[in-house]
């Protein structure tokens, strides 16, 4: 199927610096779904996006038929369906027990990420209104996510011992706050964590989406 631009793949908006946006792109990697990246700040480039986006909130995914999706967690959502209709195993388990404890584990991953996400926001704002007992507030909410993933990941990934949507959207991340809030970043605090981010930026679905592109 093409869209009204003849395209017939998918296209993914937003810079990998977006958390929500990278955990997509890796999502796909993973799925072996090709996809253009359509590498566009919200801030830096909003005339440029537009026309395609005039939300302004990314990630955005185009269909090959040109339908437009939005919210990561729905995107993935799309995207586990797709793999499961492919005869893949999804990287959500379907149902059950299972579904919901990777679930839980990736609401701790947003935890940290929103928190982290919200610090970024407010340092972008004049030091003078900037409101440290809010930052207070929210990066003990970060870090106390982070400690409850870290108590859970015993073996090399968060559940059953399988690459799931939890360790994805726990790397994605510790990723972005060690890129963008390098100081917000406790070393050594996590070091279980440390490891599931090592290897898995390591891998080739993370490597095609550096979180600088
Ligand atoms: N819950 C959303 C969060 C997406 C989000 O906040 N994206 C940021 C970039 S990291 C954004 O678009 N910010 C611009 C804005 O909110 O105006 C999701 O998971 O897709």
């Amino acid at each position: 199927m093409s869209d009204s631009t003849g395209s017939t793949r998918y296209k993914l908006l937003g810079l990998y610096d977006s958390p929500f946006t990278r955990r997509v792109a890796v999502t796909m990697n993973c799925y072996g779904m090709p996809f253009e990246h359509c590498s566009l700040s919200v801030f830096r480039h909003m005339d440029a996006m537009r026309p395609m986006n005039p939300l302004f909130k990314v990630p955005m995914l185009t269909l090959p038929g040109g339908e437009k999706l939005y919210e990561s967690a729905y995107v993935l959502d799309y995207l586990d369906e797709s793999a499961a209709a492919a005869g893949l195993a999804p990287l959500t388990p379907p149902a059950g027990a299972a579904r919901r404890q990777v679930q839980q584990l990736v609401a701790l991953a947003m935890v940290a990420t929103e928190k982290a996400v919200s610090i970024a926001y407010e340092r972008q704002r004049p030091s003078e209104r900037q409101w440290a007992e809010w930052m207070g507030r929210v990066r003990a909410q970060m870090r106390q996510a982070f400690a409850m993933l870290e108590e859970r990941l015993h073996g090399d990934f968060l559940f059953a011992d399988r690459l799931t949507q939890a360790d994805i959207s726990t790397v994605v991340g510790i990723g972005f706050v060690r890129f963008v809030l390098p100081d917000e970043w406790p070393n050594d605090e996590y070091p279980a964590l440390e490891a599931l981010a090592a290897r898995l930026e390591d891998s080739e679905a993370f490597k095609a989406v550096p979180i600088d592109e």
